[in-house]
């Protein structure tokens, strides 16, 4: 039986006057923990070092200066990697990314169990507005501050599993897993920072969390993939985001999911062969999928 270790790094609120080191330090904290239940591979969320800044007005400039990286790794991040090489423990990681040619990225990395890079994406679902929007209770700025992904959704070989990624809003649509299942993804990770608050419409605040479930559930059953979510989630400086972290199998099934809304471990040993059950017969592409009637969703 192919198994993976696999196991999602909740974390908690992070505040605009933590220190990127003192974030770090929590991340490596709940590397040791996965390890000590035998993950091999660990998802963090999206954009895990600082605060969720796009809910902030400010120029572009400032943004940068105060929550980009430059390079990955880097002194201050460099804990991590060293961490992921003593425990041999693969992860994502999402994080702000400025290019050494100026063009800013909602990005996550994939990277192995000897600490090397061996996937990068780039958020393509940039959710929210670029305009101020005064009378909102907070921005939700990914417009302004990033540009959309230029690197697709692809598929990586990490220590032999065929591991897709995407970021937060991605999760919410049906082509980002269809996409990397036609790669044949086994897996697909993610993180996210979702706002209890929606501040296009008076919605519910219950169904934040259940149109975020259902997204991972009905995407790994039509896909015939795991999926990992990984929240930063809590109160920063007074906003609220969700929790429920979770992993769910390619029945559709959450197994595992987070009950704190602080930093957390979750983890499950995801049977990887329960996956090829699915995808050898009710979701066999190449036998029943049936593409010349689909050319609508690439035409518009
Ligand atoms: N980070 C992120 O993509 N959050 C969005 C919020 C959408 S509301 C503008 C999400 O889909 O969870």
């Amino acid at each position: 039986k192919r198994t993976l270790g696999l196991a999602v790094a909740q974390l908690g609120p992070v505040q605009l006057n933590d220190t990127r080191e003192s974030v770090v330090a929590r991340l490596v904290a709940m590397m040791r923990e996965a390890k000590s239940r035998g993950a091999e591979f660990l998802v963090f969320p999206e954009l895990a070092l600082t605060t969720f800044f796009p809910r902030y007005w400010m120029a572009e400039d400032e943004a940068r200066r105060r929550f980009f990286e430059l390079s990955m790794p880097s002194p201050v991040t460099e804990p991590i990697f060293r961490a992921s090489l003593e425990l041999h423990l693969g992860f994502y990681l999402g994080y702000a990314e400025l290019t050494s040619d100026g063009r800013p990225f909602n990005t996550s990395i994939i990277v192995n169990r000897n600490a090397e890079i061996v996937g990068k994406y780039r958020k393509i679902h940039l959710p929210g507005h670029s305009d101020h929007m005064p009378a909102a209770p907070f921005q939700h700025l990914e417009k302004k501050y990033f540009s959309v992904g230029d690197l697709g959704f692809r598929v990586f070989d990490t220590d032999g599993v065929r591991m897709g990624m995407c970021i937060c809003n991605d999760r919410r649509w049906p082509e980002t897993y269809r996409v990397m299942a036609l790669q044949s993804a086994e897996i697909v990770v993610l993180g996210y920072n979702t706002p209890s608050v929606n501040i296009h419409w008076n919605e519910p605040t219950h169904l934040r969390t259940t149109t975020h479930l259902i997204s991972l559930q009905a995407n790994a059953y039509q896909n015939g993939i795991w999926v990992a979510a990984a929240a930063k989630c809590g109160s920063e400086d007074g906003h609220h985001m969700i929790g429920s972290s979770a992993i769910v199998a390619p029945t559709g099934e959450i197994v595992a999911r987070s009950l704190s809304e602080e930093d957390e471990v979750i983890s499950v040993k995801a049977d990887l062969s329960i996956g090829e059950y699915f995808r050898e017969h009710v979701f066999n592409f190449a036998k029943h999928r049936r593409p010349e009637h689909y050319r609508l969703i690439t035409e518009r």
